[in-house]
């Protein structure tokens, strides 16, 4: 059974669960309407599509932005006889986990609306009450147009597409349920300490009092029962020491699963969930970047999630891939330009050991427009209760080349920064600033991280003005003048140029892959070598599609700044960004530990 994760959890579960990556039957608007089908929900579904993918991958869909509608029906498994209650009955609920759908998501539960969703890039969670019947019917509408109601997707330098793209799973679970957990490690005299945060969801209509036991390692805990209200949301805190486990790092990625057991008053298990974790500490110290406390280098790329064949829904040997490329080019970090990024690269990124600096969605927002808020905070909200216990993410981030250089601006990236900051104070917050000395927001950050485009965009002298540039710009920093900036570690959170694939020319001339492969050299020399500078981020990994009506400029409607193309070919960069990278892991990182 394919888990809405990249790992499979151990045997002994309680939970049911099965997959819905299957195929749906599926109809588009334009479809409905030719087919005279005008009521609230479709009754003529025409064609099936595969959950997950991309819309666009469907031929005569490759430019469709509308709506279009996802049918499917969920049978109740049999439960096992003297096991938990059959799924059937009233004490189990059907727990729809999506891992993402794109844009936004409404869901129907045997035709009755049960939840909407804004934004491609998180997962979230559907209760549908139980009924006696064996089977639900469960329909998605889903929409990725733009405008009012859309303020994070847009027409961007990244295309948004259309469709369930992300895998989703049924569940059923007991009328109290384990809804999250969050297990943050630390350093405790020669050991580790976790600090467990439990959220147990109550969906009945009685209170109920539950307890918890979790297990990792050769450790367990046990929480004093809670009662929970009806309808109620109640979190359960506590703090275990975990004694004799490896610590993780991107050289040595040990990690552990966790499995929290709930339990009823009769001591009987009736729930389970498992998350994979590591034991890891990250710190910000002067201008270095701490894990475990030593100082640690950050060396990659900016990635977006997108392929010709797939969109921006990648199956898990695509994303495998395009890892092996980065381990290849010598890379140890990726950031995830410009979203929270599919689950099952994270996990892999966990196993592999990669870096993360992982954003909130928004690329250069509109801070007027009426949805900004409160898409923001729900968007940043999912990324930081889901995605807590990925060993590899290091660094928050937010607020892509935002406007921050104005007083208003300002004030939406402190409310940004606050509220990741006030969900998760262990790890340092940043965001990619394209204002360089006019920024007014250095104080608000842990890490500063420039986006510089010196030979790219109006360059004077071209390669030769990246040095130059960023030696002033550190002095600015380490000034008074930065107004918070100094003393932090630095970031070069995108920089680069674009290459034609193919073209290739004596001229060096700016669309080479010549002219590219000289410039990431350069970029790489003087970013990788400088010792105030802690991590640096190609823009980007590969080439992606980018929506028509943003920048009709870019050759190929595709931004072209990748090392490889969108098909993974390598450009004549990729020699000179290896090399760079392999210098630059010889000479900062330490190797990895022996394994007792
Ligand atoms: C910006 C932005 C990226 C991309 C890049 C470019 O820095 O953050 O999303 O648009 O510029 O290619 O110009």
């Amino acid at each position: 059974m394919a888990w809405i994760r990249g790992f499979e959890p151990p045997a002994g579960e309680v939970r049911q669960r099965s997959s819905l990556c299957q195929r749906w039957e599926f109809v588009t608007q334009a479809q409905r309407a030719e087919l005279g089908d005008r009521g609230r929900l479709p009754s003529k579904y025409p064609s099936t599509i595969a959950v997950p993918a991309a819309w666009e991958t469907v031929p005569g869909l490759e430019t469709y932005r509308g709506k279009a509608w996802y049918r499917t029906n969920v049978p109740a498994p049999a439960s096992a006889p003297g096991s938990a209650p059959a799924p059937g009955s009233p004490t189990r609920a059907l727990r729809l986990v999506f891992g993402g759908v794109s844009h936004t998501g409404t869901v129907y539960a045997d035709g009755r609306q049960v939840a909407t969703h804004y934004d491609a890039f998180t997962p979230w969670e559907v209760i549908v009450p139980p009924t006696s019947d064996a089977e639900r019917q469960i329909i998605v509408q889903v929409d990725n147009t733009f405008g009012d109601h859309s303020a994070l997707h847009k027409e961007n330098d990244y295309y948004t597409y259309g469709g369930i793209t992300r895998p989703v799973e049924a569940q059923w679970v007991p009328q109290v349920y384990l809804q999250y957990l969050h297990a943050t490690p630390r350093r405790h005299g020669r050991g580790w300490r976790l600090h467990l945060r439990i959220w147990l969801r109550n969906w009945s209509k009685q209170s109920l009092t539950r307890t918890v036991t979790v297990k990792v390692a050769n450790a367990e805990y046990r929480f004093k029962p809670a009662a929970i209200a009806p309808g109620k949301v109640v979190e359960l805190t506590g703090d275990m020491d975990v004694p004799n486990v490896e610590a993780w790092s991107a050289s040595a990625p040990a990690l552990y699963m966790l499995q929290a057991t709930l339990l009823d008053e009769h001591d009987t298990p009736v729930d389970t969930h498992y998350d994979r974790i590591g034991f890891r500490e990250v710190a910000v110290k002067g201008k270095k970047l701490l894990l475990n406390g030593e100082a640690i280098r950050l060396r990659g790329y900016n990635r977006h999630e997108d392929h010709p064949q797939f969109g921006c829904a990648l199956p898990l040997e695509a994303m495998t891939t395009d890892l092996e490329i980065m381990r290849d080019l010598g890379c140890n970090f990726v950031r995830t330009s410009h979203y929270p990024n599919d689950e099952r690269f994270l996990d892999l990124c966990d196993e592999m050991g990669f870096y993360i600096w992982e954003e909130s969605h928004a690329r250069t927002v509109d801070f007027s427009h009426p949805r900004f808020r409160d898409q923001i905070a729900v968007s940043t909200a999912e990324m930081l209760q889901w995605h807590h216990n990925h060993a590899s993410i290091i660094i928050w981030g937010c607020l892509n080349e935002c406007e921050s250089r104005t007083p208003p601006g300002r004030a939406e990236h402190q409310r940004v920064l606050r509220q990741i900051k006030a969900a998760d104070p262990t790890r340092p917050v940043t965001f990619a600033s394209m204002y360089h000395k006019d920024d007014i927001c250095l104080d608000l950050v842990d890490i500063v991280s420039w986006n510089r485009y010196d030979a790219w965009y109006r360059p004077q002298h071209g390669t030769r003005d990246v040095a130059p540039l960023i030696k002033d710009m550190l002095k600015w920093l380490h000034s008074p003048k930065s107004k918070g900036g100094s003393g932090k570690p630095v970031i070069l959170s995108e920089f680069g140029g674009a290459a034609l694939y193919g073209y290739r020319d004596p001229t060096r001339a700016k669309y080479t892959e010549e002219y590219q492969s000289d410039l990431l050299d350069e970029s790489l020399r003087v970013y990788l070598n400088h010792p105030d500078i802690v991590g640096a981020a190609i823009w980007q990994f590969c080439d992606v599609r980018v929506t028509l009506g943003w920048w009709r400029d870019r050759p190929r409607t595709h931004n072209n700044k990748g090392t490889v193309d969108d098909y993974r070919r390598r450009k004549l960069s990729y020699e000179a960004v290896k090399r760079r990278m392999q210098e630059a892991q010889q000479k900062w990182d330490k190797p990895a530990p022996k394994r007792r």
